[in-house]
């Protein structure tokens, strides 16, 4: 009799075990979590139009996103059509996103606005489905922007958005000193040709419960020294809105 009950309490335990390890075990590696500097696009080729009510008024990195990847340099992308982006499963989550996840499209000249959160949960997020529904993939992006600020960690070490050039090592350990590892840097191009910070990538395991290592990093689109370029300042946001309204009205 009471081999019976250790048998089935046996069984029954195994059958959780796998259910449970079934829902949870993701079939990726590890997540890079992407932000990126709007002053970068402001003074690219592509020019300037910076959104005039939404979004953050003093200048500061973006979220780009959490992208899944795989060890050999792969990542997957599009992985399920039946569960696409639903802003309704996020409206508690909107607020913060418009201030710390502005849509990149609106930085560029004619805005091409797109919807980047729905890009980046139809995209990767629907490849993460092991480990997070739609809210908690927004979710973990917003606590982790709350938990890192990239902009104080550099003005820390003396590293400020004001077009001037800095080390690519000082950059990146600037960054290291914070959070223990060293980050990727990815660069684009000024008007003149310089290279500049444009996005920094950082490592997560695949539950995003600690930061890694990076198996690898986009560097090699950076020189040795780069330029944090400056973003648009408030006044010149200013004038850029009145010269559009006088451009509309008339
Ligand atoms: O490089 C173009 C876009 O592909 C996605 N990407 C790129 C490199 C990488 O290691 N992992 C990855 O997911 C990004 O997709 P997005 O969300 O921007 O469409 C990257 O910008």
């Amino acid at each position: 009799m009471t081999g019976g009950i250790i048998i089935v309490s046996f069984l029954i335990l195994q059958s959780l075990v796998v259910s449970s390890s079934q829902t949870a075990a993701p079939d990726f590696n590890f997540f890079y979590w992407v932000n990126y500097w709007p002053g970068a696009i402001c003074d690219s080729q592509k020019g300037c139009c910076p959104p005039p009510t939404k979004g953050n008024k003093s200048p500061d990195f973006m979220i780009h996103g959490l992208w899944p990847q795989f060890i050999n340099g792969t990542w997957p992308a599009f992985c399920d059509q039946t569960n696409l982006f639903d802003i309704s499963k996020i409206s508690d989550l909107v607020s913060k996103m418009e201030r710390k996840w502005t849509e990149w499209g609106v930085w560029v000249c004619p805005s091409n606005e797109t919807n980047l959160w729905e890009h980046e949960w139809n995209k990767h997020g629907t490849c993460v489905q092991s480990v997070f529904d739609q809210h908690s993939y927004f979710h973990t992006n917003l606590k982790f922007r709350q938990k890192i600020n990239f902009l104080s960690i550099l003005k820390q070490k003396g590293i400020k958005p004001n077009d001037g050039f800095y080390g690519l090592n000082e950059i990146k350990n600037a960054i290291k000193c914070a959070i223990g590892f060293a980050p990727g840097i990815e660069c684009n191009e000024d008007v003149e040709g310089n290279k500049q910070l444009f996005q920094i990538y950082i490592c997560l395991d695949n539950y995003t419960k600690e930061f890694v290592e990076c198996p690898y990093v986009p560097d090699k689109s950076c020189t040795s020294t780069i330029k944090f370029p400056k973003s648009p300042e408030k006044d010149s946001l200013g004038e850029h809105l009145s010269v559009m309204a006088s451009v509309s009205t008339t």
